[in-house]
């Protein structure tokens, strides 16, 4: 039986290489820094149940969020390997209320910046539910010194590579550059991310909704109205479609980026922003979704136009297969048309 080549996210960073002719590697070591970072998070998520390592710690952070042990450790795993990789001169991160200068001696010409959202879904962590890590990486503005806001304050468009880590039944690094989008399954027996899923597409059709629909009653009238178009019979159109909420992000994401679908968080009378945060949430996994041939919306606008104001601003996000997004959009526009301001 032919042996099936094992291409390492190492390899496969190196091999794409050729595609950024202005690059020096800086990307691909960046991004083999966050590798690295992902390998030690994914060690302590697999044993959380085993070590003291899960419960609150106390704290509470930006958003509110009373923050649990693994969210700290994972915060500090990222921005460690990306002070030591070098490459990286600033970090925006959920768990930090301003942008962290990580200049040193090593990475004191870094062109990039990343925002990250270190442990989404950390509610999940201690029923043993899939979470993850959602990164976007940008070109600095700044011409020199520390990172700062507005090296941040780019549209998604501008982003530079994006990417998660899922960790999972498996422990999975999907990650774009703008040339696709290629999926990564971690070998523990190798401590390797190797090629598992190249070229990832999403079906431009799918039978699953995701949506937390125990807050029917706050969401805008286009929203509840797709939501019964789902559950109509129509054997022409597929329908009814399945129901899936995880309620961690990476995770329902991933099922629908796999199995075709659509992930909606809206805006709801007590939170017109809706709950997820732009710049490392919405933006990477909208770039990633583009990549494979899906969409993302916030229901009226295309999510990678949005121009950003604030680190943690958040946004209503419609994500997923490209036809399933277009529905949406159309039950709002006609359902609960925005009023220009
Ligand atoms: P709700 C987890 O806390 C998270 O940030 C995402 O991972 C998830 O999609 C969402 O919130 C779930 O929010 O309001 O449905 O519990």
């Amino acid at each position: 039986m032919s042996k099936r080549k094992v291409t390492t996210l190492g390899q496969f960073i190196i091999e794409r290489q050729d595609d950024f002719p202005y690059a020096k590697g800086e990307l691909s070591r960046l991004l083999r820094d966050i590798g690295i970072a992902s390998k030690i998070v994914n060690r302590e998520v697999n044993k959380a149940g085993l070590v003291d390592i899960l419960g609150e710690d106390g704290t509470v952070n930006i958003q509110g969020e009373h923050v649990k042990k693994l969210d700290v450790f994972a915060n500090e795993q990222f921005i460690s390997a990306l002070t030591c990789g070098g490459e990286c001169c600033a970090v925006g991160s959920e768990e930090n209320e301003h942008v962290v200068d990580i200049r040193s001696d090593v990475s004191k010409n870094a062109k990039y910046v990343v925002a990250i959202d270190p442990l989404d879904g950390s509610s999940n962590i201690d029923v043993n539910v899939s979470i993850g890590t959602i990164f976007s990486i940008y070109r600095r503005t700044s011409l020199s010194g520390p990172g700062v806001l507005n090296d941040f304050m780019q549209r998604g468009t501008e982003q530079v590579a994006a990417g998660y880590i899922i960790y999972g039944s498996s422990t999975m690094l999907v990650y774009t550059t703008g040339r696709g989008v290629n999926g990564f399954t971690l070998d523990p027996s190798i401590g390797e991310f190797c090629l598992s899923h190249p070229d990832m597409k999403i079906p431009k059709q799918g039978k699953i909704y995701s949506i937390n629909e125990g807050y029917y009653v706050h969401f805008p009238d286009g929203i509840k109205k797709y939501i019964k178009y789902c559950q109509e019979e129509d054997d022409k159109t597929n329908r009814p479609y399945s129901s899936r909420y995880i309620g961690s992000l990476v995770a329902d994401f991933h099922r629908n980026l796999i199995k075709g679908g659509l992930f909606i968080y809206p805006s709801t009378a007590q939170a017109p922003k809706g709950k997820l945060r732009l710049l490392y949430e919405c933006n990477p996994l909208a770039f990633i979704i583009e990549q494979a041939g899906g969409k993302a919306s916030d229901g009226y606008r295309r999510i990678l136009d949005i121009q950003p104001t604030d680190l943690h601003q958040r946004t209503p996000i419609v994500i997923g297969s490209h036809d399933m997004v277009s529905k949406v959009e159309e039950f709002l526009r006609k359902h609960s048309p925005v009023v220009a301001v």
